[in-house]
C-alpha cells in the first residue's frame, strides 16, 4: 500500500459507519515516545523484563523496585505529548455519529488529545489505590516524586500504594470490560491499533467484533496473531496511518488540535 492508496472499500466504510470502535495499545504512544511494552526496556530497566515486574507476585516480592520502575515510568510519561494518531482519534471520535476507544493504555495520552468516550480496560497510571484494600489514593502533587523508601502508605489503612493499574493474574474491572464487549457487539467498523494483540480478556474483543459481523482493521507496523483475521492490515505507524484515513474520509473536516 503506497500513502495515497488507501484501501477506497475501508475510507467508504469510515464514512457510512454508525458505530466505530477503536481498540487501542502501547503502539499508539510509541510516537510520542513511551516505550512499548514488550520492548526493551531501557537504562536502568534494561535488565528486567516488564511482563515479571507488572504483577503482584512482584510487588509483594519487592514493592521498592515495582514502585521505582512505575515512578521512572510515570516521569517518561509525564514529558511525553500526545501524537498525530491520539489527535486523529479525537477528530474521529467528533465527526462520526457514535465512537467508543477502548484502551489498554494507561497513560492518559488519548484523554489529554480530547477523546472523551475512553473505555480505559487497564487502569490509568496517574491513579493510586493501596495494595491490600484498594482505597483510591490521591496522589497529589508529590507523585512524581522520588521515593527512596519504597512506596507510600494508604493513610487509612497504612498499606502500602500501588499504582491503579491491572497486573496480570488481577481480573479487569467489570464495568470497563462489559462496556468494551457491549461496544464491540453494536459496531460496523472495529479498528486495532497498536497492540500486539496477545494479552487476554483485551485481545478476544475484535473477535468479537468481527462474529457480529464488524469490519475489522489493524493498523500496526508488525504482524501480530490477528492479523490473518482482519479485513485490512495496514502495515504503518499509528501517527501516519490515522490522521491520513480520517482525512480521505472527511477531506473538508477542520483539525481539533488546539496545540
Ligand atoms: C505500533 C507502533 C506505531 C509500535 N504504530 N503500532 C495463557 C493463555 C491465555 C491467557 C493467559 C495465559 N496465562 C495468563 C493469562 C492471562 C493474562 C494474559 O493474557 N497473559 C498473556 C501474556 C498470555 N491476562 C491477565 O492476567 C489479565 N487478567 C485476566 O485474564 O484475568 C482473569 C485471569 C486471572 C488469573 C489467571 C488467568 C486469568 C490481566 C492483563 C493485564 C495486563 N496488564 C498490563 C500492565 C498494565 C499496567 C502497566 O502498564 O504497567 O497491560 S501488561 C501490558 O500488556 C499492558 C498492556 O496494556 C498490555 C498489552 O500490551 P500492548 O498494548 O499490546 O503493547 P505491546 O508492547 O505488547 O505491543 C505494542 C504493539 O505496538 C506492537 O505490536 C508493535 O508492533 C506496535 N507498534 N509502534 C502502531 N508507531
Amino acid at each position: 500500500m503506497t500513502e495515497d492508496s488507501l484501501p477506497h472499500r475501508l475510507v467508504e466504510e469510515l464514512q457510512t459507519a454508525e458505530h466505530i470502535v477503536v481498540l487501542t495499545g502501547a503502539g499508539v504512544s510509541a510516537e510520542s515516545g513511551v516505550p512499548t511494552f514488550r520492548e526493551a526496556q531501557t537504562g536502568l530497566w534494561a535488565k528486567y523484563d516488564a511482563q515479571e515486574l507488572a504483577t503482584p507476585a512482584a510487588f509483594r516480592r519487592n514493592p521498592k523496585l515495582v514502585w521505582d520502575w512505575y515512578q521512572w515510568r510515570r516521569g517518561l510519561i509525564w514529558s511525553a505529548s500526545p501524537n498525530e494518531g491520539h489527535y486523529a482519534l479525537a477528530q474521529l471520535e467528533q465527526l462520526c455519529p457514535r465512537f467508543s476507544l477502548i484502551t489498554q493504555n494507561v497513560d492518559g495520552l488519548h484523554q489529554e488529545a480530547g477523546s472523551v468516550n475512553v473505555i480505559e480496560l487497564h487502569g490509568n497510571l496517574w491513579r493510586n489505590r493501596c495494595f491490600a484494600n484498594g482505597h483510591p489514593v490521591d496522589p497529589g502533587g508529590e507523585i512524581l516524586a522520588p521515593d527512596t523508601d519504597g512506596p507510600p502508605r494508604c493513610p487509612r489503612c497504612q498499606s502500602l500504594l500501588r499504582p491503579d493499574v491491572v497486573w496480570f493474574g488481577e481480573t479487569l474491572p467489570r464495568s470497563s470490560l462489559d462496556a468494551a464487549y457491549a461496544a464491540a457487539q453494536t459496531c460496523q467498523l472495529f479498528l486495532v491499533i497498536g497492540t500486539s494483540a496477545v494479552v487476554h480478556p483485551a485481545s478476544s474483543i475484535p473477535y468479537v467484533a468481527a462474529e457480529s459481523g464488524a469490519l475489522i482493521v489493524e493498523i500496526n507496523p508488525e504482524r501480530t496473531p490477528l492479523t490473518p483475521h482482519a479485513d485490512f492490515a495496514l502495515h504503518r505507524p499509528a501517527g501516519q496511518i490515522v490522521p491520513r484515513l480520517v482525512a480521505h474520509a472527511w477531506p473538508n473536516a477542520h483539525t481539533t488540535r488546539t496545540n
